[in-house]
């Protein structure tokens, strides 16, 4: 990694979806040890704690097309914040969810230093919906539309600008819950996305290679790796608010966490969806923490 530092943000929030639990995500994540895990690979790893809001009362149709909106804009402030500290700090930013609404907040933060950032999406799903296309109301399948500019004006201009991000400097991976309105933006906007379809046809090697290349052909001044955990298969993650079968697998996982490593190119990242309500045993924390170790330089031998 680039740093030698990590600064570890909890988000305990549930507002970007209906699903109770995922707030506990971070508790999660740390119950599973990730603080000694990166300590032990040689970082200084500094805890933050989690990002603080009032709860109030989740009003859960407050607005049939963007569920809790208040409530996110509150903790994207809140985090956008955050993460422009830890920058300040000269520290990587590692952001623990939560459900993925808070991408947003996140990129809200890194937006204001890197003027030409690549962001790894790794995901089942493509959270490209606007309040226009969006099947469920819920701002989880939302954060990457609003960070590219799109739908509703309180949420793109968090922290006073938009867009965070630019569509050439998007890469999706593992996508295969991708909803109609979606798939148009993907198409009009150029976006790369390797579905499932590209991971078993190319094998995940040649997938990551092509990313890094992508990115590094860009010109980008940071790469944001934003790893939803229902990118891989539920097997290994069933403890996420979506899943969806045919996923990445656990291997496959690892080789691109590794191989991201390698080339050193990820300047901060996030892990989200963990909701150890739904989960067996942990397992899903289990899988963050292990690939985070991969991420952060965990040798086999
Ligand atoms: N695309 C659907 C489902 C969804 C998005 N993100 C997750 N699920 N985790 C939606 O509601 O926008
Ligand atoms: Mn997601
Ligand atoms: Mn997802």
């Amino acid at each position: 990694m680039l740093k030698k530092k990590i600064s570890i943000i909890g988000v305990p929030s549930d507002y970007g979806q209906r699903r109770r639990g995922v707030d506990m995500g971070p508790s999660a994540i740390r119950y599973a040890d990730i603080i000694e895990r990166l300590t032990t690979l040689g970082y200084e790893v500094v805890d933050e704690g989690d990002i603080q809001f009032k709860r109030g009362n989740q009003v859960i149709e407050q607005n049939n097309k963007l569920l809790n909106l208040n409530e996110i804009i509150e903790v994207s402030n809140h985090l956008a914040n955050k993460v422009q500290d830890v920058i300040d700090s000269d520290s990587f930013p590692l952001v623990l969810g939560g459900d993925h609404s808070i991408a947003i907040g996140t990129l809200a933060g890194l937006g204001k230093y890197y003027k030409n950032l690549g962001v790894i999406w790794y995901d089942a799903h493509a959270d490209l919906n606007t309040p226009d296309t969006t099947p469920s109301g819920n701002i989880h399948g939302m954060p990457l539309a609003v960070s590219l500019g799109l739908g509703n004006d309180k949420l793109t201009m968090i922290n006073g600008y938009t867009p965070k991000i630019k569509p050439e400097n998007v890469i999706i991976i593992g996508a295969r819950s991708v909803d109609e309105g979606e798939r148009e933006l993907i198409k009009k906007l150029g976006i790369k996305v390797y579905s499932m379809h590209e991971i078993d046809r190319l094998g995940m090697t040649k997938v990551i290679e092509d990313a890094i290349a992508y990115l590094r052909n860009q010109q980008v001044d940071g790469v944001h790796l934003s790893l939803d955990l229902d990118a891989l298969d539920p097997l290994y993650t069933p403890g996420v608010g979506t899943p969806v079968p045919g996923g990445i697998t656990y291997r496959e996982s690892h080789l691109a966490m590794e191989m991201l490593e390698e080339a050193q190119i990820i300047t901060s990242a996030e892990f989200v969806e963990v909701n150890p309500i739904l989960d067996e045993r942990n397992k899903t924390a289990d899988a963050a923490v292990a690939l985070m170790g991969s991420l952060f330089g965990e040798k086999l031998v």
